[in-house]
């Protein structure tokens, strides 16, 4: 199947920012969703380069409009590698193809009578590039720019949009998924259940020269919306090319609100009257603001997406717009937000989950996914992993079908908690002490592949590079090169024998700005005592701060006295993987009165060698000074009852 996705075309009036590369990111998410399910995708965006406002920014900037737009155009186009966005063509509306087919479409119109000179007498505002109705304006102004918009009286060309509004409506109506999501469809259809005025399409060469000549009319220049819409045709070779024919019939395009008119009414009624069909989808996202403030130039508080890569990584970055961000609703951009989600979801949920898998399989399996054991039943555990797997495929299929990306991603992370509880119910690390159980340690091990190649190719086009590493160190890259959907809804697609490769982290674990980021050698397992360094003057530290200190509840289950020291017992403790702490506590606890005591400590200590012995993490106790100048430790316990293994936080 084919599929073509757009995003607006961007004015060169201003560098991107946060709102252009969130556009762009669900495109270029959506287009990687079709092809994963096997579609044939044209994925567009570009930019518009005409106009009042693009004519007078180069003035402003002192270069010819040439010069000027041949600048801003180069920034856009050097921003989507940076975000891992791949379009197809990159469109601008001062190519030769571009304006041609713009000119060949104004006289087809004009030929069929749909074109008439007019005097119209309106208000004009410069920042929309349009005449606002009466309606519109909030306390006078233009409520998108603040600013009184103009009035205008000029001999003009108008295009005869009032003819198709009964066609609309009923188009509208008869297709509910014409625009989504809901919200803006009523708000379309609300505007029109009052009479639509016809659109004003030229400005006379008297008052702006940049823009496409009417060839029917030198003494004017096409209107900025008639000639910036046309784009998503010229771009896939209208009238002529197999490539219109074969696209253009499932086009989706992707804008947000501030737009919304142009693309809901303007367009569809001047396809009509070019007598193409209309476009199939038009998806309308929200505003992003920027802690809880419009974004804008004279408040300073403009996000770049340079900045947000080189601060967070790009695959943080895109999961993070695609998760905070219901579609269709308005959000708010901060980076204490991103960093929460960077160590929450990314590095602990999906990071650790991944490399604790791969550990183990290293460990237990020599580093290849072993044959699942055919020859005993599954058990309940299994079967509720199966069928949640598949179901969060289908979920997830819906909701990226649908654009709600927010809701696809809940699905996958429900997912990736499902496992991380399977690993501490299942135990592999129990399992392998034991011979007879290793036909059980094989299924729990497979079944944790099986589930991250799946998770895998859920996440590529969320976050293609992190979706890469994983295939790699599951051993699957070139399967992964060519792998649809429809594989992670079967079982058994991650051979048995396949070697996995090296893994390096997910996701560092990021401080706080300011901070120092964790090495990347040590992932989601910042060192304490690099936040030594960190604590502020006042003796406070940030949440992040705390946070980077994995607290765990893990249970003794061997102790013995260390041979030549009188302080420290090597303690053996389950938390649940099983690892061997040196405490140094031998003179206030006996060995045997520890076994099975559930102890508080500190499990993302780097490993240091304490009498030869490795110690992987510390036990906590309250220091007690005593009467004669001494000390007396008492162990860090729990209250109840509780899962070993659990996080304290
Ligand atoms: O309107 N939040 O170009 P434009 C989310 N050239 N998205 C935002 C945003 C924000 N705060 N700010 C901008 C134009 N956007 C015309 C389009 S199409 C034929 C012509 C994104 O540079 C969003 O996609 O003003 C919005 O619709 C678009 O940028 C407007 O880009």
């Amino acid at each position: 199947m084919p599929t073509y996705i757009t995003t607006p075309i961007y004015y060169v009036n201003a560098l991107p920012h946060l709102g252009h590369a969130y556009t762009t990111i669900v495109a270029d998410a959506y287009s990687r969703f079709r092809r994963l399910c096997g579609d044939d995708v044209r994925f567009q965006t570009g930019t518009d380069e005409h106009g009042e406002k693009i004519a007078e920014a180069a003035a402003k900037a002192g270069e010819s409009p040439r010069d000027y737009v041949d600048r801003i155009a180069v920034a856009f186009r050097e921003t989507w590698p940076l975000l891992a966005v791949e379009p197809d063509t990159i469109i601008r509306t001062t190519d030769g193809e571009h304006i041609r087919t713009v000119q060949a479409i104004l006289q087809q119109v004009y030929d069929r009578g749909d074109i008439y000179f007019s005097e119209y007498s309106g208000l004009y505002c410069k920042g929309c590039e349009r005449f606002l109705t009466e309606k519109e304006l909030v306390d006078g102004k233009c409520p998108d720019h603040l600013v009184e918009p103009k009035p205008i009286t000029e001999q003009n060309y108008f295009f005869r949009m009032s003819a198709y509004q009964e066609w609309l409506i009923d188009h509208i109506k008869a297709n509910p998924d014409f625009i989504t999501p809901e919200r803006y469809r009523n708000e379309v259809l609300s505007f029109l259940s009052e009479p639509l005025e016809d659109l004003c399409i030229s400005r006379p060469t008297s008052r702006l020269t940049w823009g496409i000549p009417l060839p029917f009319d030198e003494g004017f220049v096409t209107y900025v919306w008639f000639d910036a819409l046309i784009n998503y045709l010229s771009g896939i070779g209208y009238p002529d090319s197999p490539d219109f024919e074969k696209y253009w019939p499932t086009a989706e395009h992707v804008i947000a609100k501030d737009i919304l008119k142009p693309h809901a009414i303007y367009w569809p009624t001047m396809l009509r009257a070019m007598g193409v069909a209309p476009y199939e989808r038009l998806h309308v996202h929200g505003y992003w603001n920027v802690d809880a403030t419009k974004m804008s130039k004279s408040l300073g508080n403009v996000v770049r997406p340079r900045e947000l890569v080189e601060t967070y990584g790009v695959d943080t970055v895109r999961y993070f717009v695609l998760r905070e961000m219901s579609f269709g609703l308005d959000s708010s951009f901060s980076g204490e937000a991103v960093l929460a989600r960077h160590n929450a979801d990314l590095a602990n949920d999906l990071g650790n989950l991944f490399s604790r898998s791969l550990t183990m399989i290293a460990k237990y399996a020599a580093g290849r996914v072993p044959e699942r054991d055919s020859g005993s039943a599954l058990t309940p555990d299994d079967r509720e992993l199966m069928s949640a797997l598949s179901a969060m495929v289908i979920q997830y299929r819906e909701c990226m079908d649908e654009f709600r990306f927010h809701k696809a991603l809940q699905a996958v992370w429900e997912v990736i908690g499902l496992l991380n509880r399977y690993i501490v119910t299942n135990a592999p690390w129990e399992l392998a002490k034991h011979a007879r159980q290793t036909d059980r340690l094989r299924t729990v091990l497979y079944f944790l592949a099986e589930a991250l190649w799946k998770m895998t190719l859920v996440l590529g086009p969320i976050m293609p590079a992190t979706a890469e590493k994983m295939a790699a160190a599951l051993g699957m890259a070139d399967r992964f090169a060519h792998a649809v959907l429809d594989d992670a809804l079967e079982w058994g697609t991650i051979p048995a024998e396949t070697a996995l490769g090296t893994v390096g982290p997910l996701f560092p674990r990021l401080e706080k700005k300011g901070e120092a980021k964790a090495a990347p050698a040590e992932p989601a397992k910042a060192n304490a005592n690099t936040n030594r360094g960190a604590v502020a003057d006042e003796g406070l530290i940030g949440f992040d701060q705390f946070k980077a200190v994995e607290l765990r509840v893990a249970e003794v289950v061997a102790a013995e006295r260390v041979a030549k020291s009188e302080r420290l017992l090597k303690l053996t403790v389950r938390a649940p993987e099983e690892r061997t702490i040196v405490a140094g506590i031998a003179q206030h606890y006996t060995p045997e009165t520890l076994i099975g005591l559930k102890v508080l400590i500190v499990a993302n200590l780097k490993p240091t060698k304490l009498m030869g012995i490795a110690s992987h993490g510390m036990v906590l106790a309250a220091k007690e000074q005593t009467a004669d100048g001494g000390e007396r430790l008492v162990l860090a316990t729990v209250a109840g009852p509780v899962a070993i293994g659990s996080r304290v936080a």
